[in-house]
């Protein structure tokens, strides 16, 4: 098992990035995303970040009662009323190359799973690791050990990212263990990232928020994931925006927001996501 990450540069052949991704669970691609779309991004989340109380979220407990999104960590998403720098982020070319390769062999399209800023606060425990994929439980645990990707997740520097900070744990390789609950903190490695890093992984790898162990600082990231088009994501994307706010949007950007119908093929199956029995946006 890989005792580090492997870290790319977003030049780097999108085939190397898979091969680490396969063998590890994970790896980080550096300056995945240009140092303009993250800035502006950072100052969109930085300016919503003081209206956030910390602790806020409720998406639920972990197994040991404590809070999973953490009681002194800010957390919203809905990113793309916030700034077009999200949907620039959507769109971004590399990023689509792995989610292509990596998602459509269990679907014929994906969309937004969560875009979520994530900032935790000084003296937040580390979060349990955990799977992004047990979202879909029953689908993920009559499968094991032989289920697809099914989800894909990034966690983004929005600033300098240090495991002092809380940069996100991995246990490398995990993708792979046998047991779909649990996975000691000793084994898994901090994901530091610059502003624009991503790291990529697998639904499957074991991974979780570090613990932030200043008294007065931050750890500013985001996390986007996509999600297989037949699974309901976490977030309800769709109904953040309405045509008109996609308007400048590629298809792509409708599709991943929910403004365009589930279209199976190549796999088989209708069409699902449709209004009034018709694709919305064209054929599904
Ligand atoms: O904040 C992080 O580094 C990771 C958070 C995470 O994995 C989650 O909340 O699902």
């Amino acid at each position: 098992m890989a005792t580090e990450l492997t870290r790319l540069p977003a030049t780097a052949p999108v085939a190397d990035m898979l091969e680490a991704f396969e063998r590890d669970g994970g790896l980080i691609v550096e300056r995945l995303f240009p140092r303009a779309v993250i800035d502006e991004m950072a100052a969109a989340a930085e300016a919503r970040a003081a209206e956030v109380a910390p602790g806020s979220a409720t998406q639920g407990l972990g197994e040991d009662g404590a809070s999973f999104v953490g009681a002194n960590t800010i957390r919203f998403s809905s990113l793309g009323r916030l700034s077009p720098a999200f949907f620039d982020m959507l769109d971004n070319e590399v990023f689509a190359a792995l989610a292509d390769a990596i998602l459509l062999p269990s679907c014929g399209s994906y969309w937004v799973n969560t875009g979520q800023v994530m900032y935790i606060g000084p003296g937040e425990p580390a979060q349990v690791l955990h799977r992004d994929a047990n979202n879909w439980w029953e689908f993920v645990n009559r499968t094991w050990p032989d289920s697809p990707e099914i989800t894909l997740s990034t966690m983004i520097g929005l600033e300098t990212t240090t495991e002092e900070l809380g940069a996100t744990r991995v246990a490398p390789g995990t993708h792979r263990s046998g047991d779909l609950h649990r996975f000691g903190e000793a084994e898994s490695v901090p994901a530091e990232l610059e502003p624009g890093d991503a790291l990529v992984y697998s639904g499957y790898v074991f991974h979780g928020g570090g613990e932030n162990r200043t008294t007065d600082r931050w750890r500013r990231a985001m996390h986007l994931s996509f999600v297989a088009g037949w699974l309901t994501p976490e977030e309800s994307c769709a109904l953040d925006y309405t045509e008109a706010d996609l308007a400048g949007c590629s298809d792509r950007v409708r599709r991943l927001l929910g403004h365009r119908s589930y279209d199976p093929r190549p796999h088989p199956g209708g069409g699902l996501w449709l209004r009034d029995v018709k694709a919305i946006g064209g054929d599904a």
